[in-house]
């Protein structure tokens, strides 16, 4: 008798009627043989799924060009189909899971004909992690089935540990004809599926990233007890060698990938990258918070990246590994067959081909490379991934940071009074959109938690979760906000950010030491001016006080746009958020300082 598994994969190639039908064991020779397939047959648009680079400064690489419209992830296309529209809550676009089955069906009948479908099986989480769940993606896509392996464990071993099992999270994946208007991404937490059409672009494609690990995850979490937030993971370690483990939730554009690879500018100090990107945490046997990063490989922006700026990404980049590194979308010098991109540390070459593979040169009014292209590149790779890494159950968090992008009003970091407090500031962040000059205020997003395009179920429901969380950690880790995009009078930023955090982060583990006290405020406790090390730094006074300032006539004007933010929501909110709000702007018309 077929397996499940089995059944399943013969189903949906009944459904989309590829020519072949090829398994996947994971192995180096098939990922090789897939490239090849990718630069030799198959073409996206005019240009081939993929072109070899030179691998002189980045080994084993491989450039993909996307199709022009199939760029970034399509929130707008993106579905939660619970049951019903209320469980999906208002910050999902919701169908019911029978009309979204009956349109996906429509449209991927026949959709894989000429091609061949590829069935992935994947693990996320190491093996032995008893929080790692089992994962099969069909996809008809060489670019996606070489990517997953990078980003997953992907291999005959997840399928060994299926066995007959119908347990496992599936992913039917085609990126049919591209058609944006026939682009769907379409999530059902009730079916541990996800259905992914007309898009091969990584947040849309690769499905046990942001739609299993990330959407469905959370989901499950609420229902298991447990998170799946989108932070990174890092350790950092101390001049007397202890190592203080934090998550961190930023918002896309925040400088999240920065902070996962920071390398110290402080002298002594040292950041290890567990995650850049996803945390799957758990309440461990001895009370405390554990995070684990499920993925085992990074889809990063490439656009910004630089030795001065991110050393240990460029160094992850630079290393030889097990596993190709892929550039999506970054430009091409064709002299030297290497990526090219806006923010790297060479000089703009001559003759340099755009993202589309038109020639392109500095008189160009576009960029060469896309604002999103990607670099696709193992964690195994990169120089500062601790062993702990391999932990079953992750490692032990005493700080968890919340980002935000504000250009005003946020100080450079503040910590919440309690657990309650922190999941009130939490949900109620929001950023600046960047697309104008920097220094512009931009239009502002609330993003809870850095989870609005995440989060795979009412946000409001999402809230009470971090609330009853926080009542089951004995020993719950603290919670701090950080913004390092403030600006002074002129537009210009006072906080240099980059490697320069790692004060920041000092500060985070003085607190949490109980070595230093802080400043009480309406808002919550931010530094005392001297007990930010600023050493080796030079930024006046007033500048560094105009970085901590609570401006209460401001923030009364935020507690107005936050409840706006919960009234959406109505009365799914806790009560204690609702409190927390009431509280603050209480303590706002109170006599707080500044
Ligand atoms: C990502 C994102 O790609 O958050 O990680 O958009
Ligand atoms: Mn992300």
């Amino acid at each position: 008798m077929a397996k499940p598994v089995e059944e399943w994969v013969e189903e949906v190639a009944r459904l989309t009627k590829p020519d072949k039908v090829h398994w996947c064991d994971g192995s180096e020779e098939e990922a090789e043989k897939l490239v090849r397939i990718g630069i030799e047959e198959e073409r996206i648009g005019d240009q081939p799924v993929f072109h070899a680079l030179s691998g002189r400064t980045f080994p084993n690489s491989f450039l993909h060009r996307s199709h022009p419209t199939d760029v970034a992830r399509t929130e707008h296309l993106t579905y939660i189909c619970h049951p019903d529209e209320q469980t999906a809550g208002p910050n999902n676009n919701w169908m019911s899971p029978g009309e979204a089955k009956e349109m996906l069906l429509n449209l991927s009948e026949g959709c894989m004909r000429g091609r061949t479908m590829y069935v992935l099986p994947y693990l996320m989480c190491q093996a032995n992690s008893p929080y790692a769940r089992n994962c099969v993606q069909v996809t008809d896509s060489t670019y996606v089935a070489v990517s997953m392996r990078i980003m997953a464990r992907m291999g005959t071993h997840a399928l060994e540990r299926i066995g007959n099992s119908d347990d496992f999270v599936k992913g039917l994946h085609s990126i049919a004809d591209l058609d944006p208007n026939r682009r769907y991404i379409m999530h059902f937490p009730q079916d541990n599926l996800v259905w992914s059409i007309g898009s091969g672009y990584g947040g849309n494609a690769l499905l046990g990233k942001k739609c299993f690990s990330l959407r469905i995850a959370s989901w499950l979490g609420r229902r298991e007890g447990w998170l799946a937030e989108h932070m990174v993971i890092i350790g950092v370690e101390d001049p007397e060698g202890t190592v203080t483990y934090m998550t961190a939730a930023l918002p896309s554009a925040c400088g999240k990938t920065n902070l996962a690879f920071l390398e110290s500018a402080l002298p002594g100090y040292k950041v290890w990258t567990l995650g850049d990107d996803i945390a799957w945490l758990h309440i461990g046997p001895d009370g405390r918070l554990w995070a684990l990063n499920p993925e085992a490989g990074v889809f990063g922006v490439a656009r910004g990246v630089s030795r001065a700026t991110s050393p240990n990404v460029m160094r992850t980049l630079e290393s030889d590994g097990f596993y190709p590194t892929l550039f999506t979308n970054t430009a091409l010098d064709p002299r030297s067959n290497e990526p090219w991109w806006e923010g790297i540390d060479e000089p703009v070459p001559d003759g340099l081909e755009d993202w589309r593979g038109r020639p392109w040169d500095r008189g160009s009014s576009a960029p060469a490379a896309h604002p999103n292209s990607r670099f696709t590149v193992s964690l195994f790779q990169c120089p500062t991934r601790p062993p702990e890494s391999d932990e079953p159950r992750g490692v032990p968090i005493s700080a968890m940071i919340f980002g935000a992008r504000r250009t005003r009003l946020l100080p450079l970091v503040w910590e919440s009074f309690d657990w309650q407090h922190g999941v009130f500031c939490a949900s109620s962040l929001g950023s600046e959109t960047t697309a104008a000059a920097m220094h512009e205020v931009g239009v502002l997003r609330r993003d809870p938690m850095a989870m609005a395009p995440f989060c795979g179920y009412n946000m409001a429901d999402y809230f009470r979760h971090w609330l009853d969380f926080g009542q089951k950690l004995a020993c719950p880790p603290r919670l701090f906000f950080v913004n390092w995009f403030r600006v002074d009078e002129d537009g210009s930023f006072i906080w240099p950010g980059f490697n320069e955090n790692i004060r920041v982060l000092k500060w985070i583990i003085d607190r949490l030491n109980n070595r230093i006290s802080a400043c009480e405020t309406a808002i919550g406790l931010v530094p005392n001016l001297d007990d930010l090390d600023m050493t080796g730094l030079n930024i006046p006074r007033d500048k560094m006080e105009q970085l901590l300032e609570i401006d209460h006539g401001s923030w009364s004007v935020e507690a107005a746009d936050i409840e706006h933010l919960y009234r959406q929501f109505g009365d799914r909110m806790p009560p204690e958020i609702l409190q927390e709000l009431a509280s603050l702007r209480k303590r706002l018309s109170g006599s707080y300082r500044l």
